[in-house]
């Protein structure tokens, strides 16, 4: 992807080393390639009412769902299913990261992980089941589920293996997406678990629930007591239209900040206990390893984090000069508090602007210009949030685990940018 190259502007303002600009110095700059758009005479022709080829003919019909340009189908998923025919619908999708722009992921885009297949449920006899250590044991339908109260939250789910390539040794050459793609941020709403387990009546003893999926790998896995009550969702709508099947239609659990391994789709049973289920995906996938040989189970948070979406891998810059650097940052704790964006490898720092809204748990799209002057460089941004929570440098991260973790990878990412414009991932 080329990524085209504007005049620098004369009086830009240094932020930080390497080329870092103020947004003032931006501002001026987008006001002076406003002026310098001037257009040939020819090209403004084209402009006459009636010359372009789609003002000739009538355009295409409405139609009842409305899909992407033609022109967009290279956006994609990358897909990675690693066990191949051996464990059919095990693997992942991930989001397009660098080829987005904005806070929200387009439904079709939201980033996949499936034990065993994406299930395909008629709402009409899917039921949910809430019991255990309760008063009352409750089913419910769909359509009495659609009935109560709703809450609607923008907010990320991300994949606690997420990135998990960066923990290893060597730095895989992959675009942003296949690197940090296991994320991703929709507007959920539905209902509120914890009205669902009030009615149903927990028990004093209730210290956890166990939430089971309806798909083909009955996914199992164990959720305190407190998220479970305090805000999880059970989601029935996604970016204002129901569920997609990937994401659990009809209905899926959301644990706002929380590892999304978590997030149980097609949900159909939530069992009130006073013990976890030490389910498989809970002990083989959900085990955290720590220095010395230890490991911890049931470590949910996820860190605070951000990515330089643009420019990154696969994109390639055009000489010289002016260009927006983008991102997305996030924590699972709070809001974002910062950013700050370096482009010489750590050594200077300077804070970019963060997007409104800032919103708890959710994407917070940040930018900054940069004044490329040609040479190699090495672009990183750091995030830290409300609760004074930084992203650590990657050896600060390897030093807080043992060997061979890869959940919770929330170190800084260091993207070089090569003289001839193209980008690539490096260890810092
Ligand atoms: N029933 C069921 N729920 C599931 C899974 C699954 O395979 N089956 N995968 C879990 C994992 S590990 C993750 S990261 C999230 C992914 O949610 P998404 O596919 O909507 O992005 O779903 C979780 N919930
Ligand atoms: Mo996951």
């Amino acid at each position: 992807m080329a990524w085209p190259r504007f005049d620098v502007v004369s009086d830009d303002t240094p932020a930080a080393g390497g080329g870092l600009l103020t947004r003032r110095a931006f501002l001026k700059g987008a006001a002076a390639l406003g002026a310098g758009a001037a257009i040939s005479a020819e090209a403004a022709d084209a402009h006459l009412t009636g010359a372009l080829p789609s003002q000739k003919a009538p355009g295409r019909a409405f139609s009842g769902y409305g899909q992407p340009s033609s022109f967009e189908k290279d956006v994609q998923r990358a897909i990675l299913e690693p066990y191949g025919a051996a464990a059919p619908g095990n693997g992942q999708s991930f989001t397009p990261l660098h080829l987005l722009r904005g806070i929200i992921t387009p439904s079709g885009l939201h980033f996949e992980r499936h034990h065993h297949g994406v299930a395909d449920i008629d709402p009409k006899q899917h039921r949910l089941f809430v019991h255990g250590l309760v008063k009352h044991p409750l089913k419910f339908t769909v359509d009495r589920l659609l009935r109560y109260p709703m809450v609607t939250r923008t907010l990320f789910l991300e994949c606690a293996r997420n990135s998990s390539r960066n923990a290893l040794p060597e730095p895989a050459q992959a675009t942003c997406g296949e690197l940090h793609g296991l994320v991703s941020c929709s507007e959920w709403t539905g209902v509120p678990l914890g009205t669902l387990l009030e009615e149903a009546g927990i028990d004093a003893k209730a210290k956890w629930v166990v939430a089971q999926g309806a798909d083909a790998a009955s996914l199992t896995r164990s959720i305190p007591i407190d998220p479970a009550m305090d805000d999880a969702i059970v989601a029935l709508w996604q970016n204002g239209e129901r569920l997609r099947p990937e994401q659990g239609y009809p209905m899926r659990l959301v644990l706002p900040g929380l590892e999304s391994c978590i997030g149980v789709k097609w949900l159909h049973r939530v069992k009130v206990t006073d013990a976890p289920a030490y389910s498989r995906e809970e002990v083989a996938e959900g085990a955290d390893l720590l220095p010395e040989g230890k490991s911890q189970l049931f470590h949910f948070a996820m860190g605070v984090k951000s990515v330089i979406t643009q420019p990154s891998p696969g994109w390639s810059l055009q000489g010289r000069g002016f260009y927006e650097i983008a991102g997305l940052a996030w924590s699972g704790s709070d809001r974002i508090a910062k950013v700050e964006i370096s482009a010489d490898g750590g050594k200077t720092w300077a804070p970019a602007e963060l997007q409104e809204p800032v919103l708890s748990k959710s994407f917070t799209r940040f930018r900054l210009a940069w004044n490329w002057n040609g040479t190699p460089a090495v672009l990183m941004s750091r995030a830290t949030d409300q609760r004074g929570q930084t992203q650590p440098a990657r050896s600060a991260w390897l030093q807080q685990y043992g060997a061979g973790q890869r959940r919770h990878y929330n170190a800084v990412q260091a993207w070089q940018v090569e003289s001839d414009g193209t980008l690539r991932n490096v260890h810092l």
